[in-house]
């Protein structure tokens, strides 16, 4: 019995989460446009930004993935969320980067590249930054500006999803600060 496919697997991914005060705000302004789209509103506390997307791993694994999360020396990052958009191929409402920060771009691949060696990810992949806020969404119209939220990130998280009924919920399972 090989114990890396007998064992259960989680749904992994590497994020930024978002300071509570923003979370707030742009849940509110999700909040104004679910009556034009439908869709399902992300929970304010479950609001992130993906990093590097790792899909199904095994739970046995964990404890190396957070090894190699432990030993990257990553630097603080600004962020600054200044637009709303909706994507019809996923049908998602997001907040995004006018201009994505270098430093940014440079976390993501950085924290990728790591990820690699291991079997983590097959490869890198550019990010385009974004946070989700409505699921399964119609068409908006046009959508209205967003007072640029803007913060530095001081910690990279590494986080569970748990896919429901009622849709999906994210889970921290571990944070490391950057430095
Ligand atoms: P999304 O919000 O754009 O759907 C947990 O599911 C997080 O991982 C979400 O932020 C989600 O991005 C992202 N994610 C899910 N599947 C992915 C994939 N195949 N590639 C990249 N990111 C993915």
């Amino acid at each position: 019995m090989n114990p890396e496919t007998e064992a259960s697997a989680a749904r992994l991914f590497f994020a930024l989460w978002l300071p509570p005060e923003v979370a707030r705000t742009l849940y509110t302004q999700a909040g104004g446009i679910v009556g034009k789209s439908g869709g399902k509103l992300i929970r304010e506390e479950f609001l992130h930004l993906t990093l590097a997307f790792l899909g199904e791993v095994p739970e046995l694994r964990l404890p190396e993935l957070q090894a190699i999360a432990a030993s990257l020396e990553l630097p603080r990052v600004p962020v600054r969320l200044d637009r709303l958009g909706f994507w019809k191929h996923n049908h998602i409402v997001w907040a995004g980067c006018g201009e994505t920060a270098p430093e940014l771009s440079a976390l993501a691949g950085k924290l990728q590249r790591a990820l690699v060696p291991a079997g983590f990810l097959d490869a890198e992949r550019a990010v385009t930054p974004h946070v989700t806020l409505l699921r399964k969404a119609a068409h908006p119209g046009e959508l209205p500006a967003l007072p640029a939220q803007e913060w530095t990130a001081g910690e990279f998280v590494l986080a569970r999803s748990w896919r429901t009924d009622r849709g999906s919920t994210y889970e921290p399972v571990a944070r490391w600060p950057l430095h």
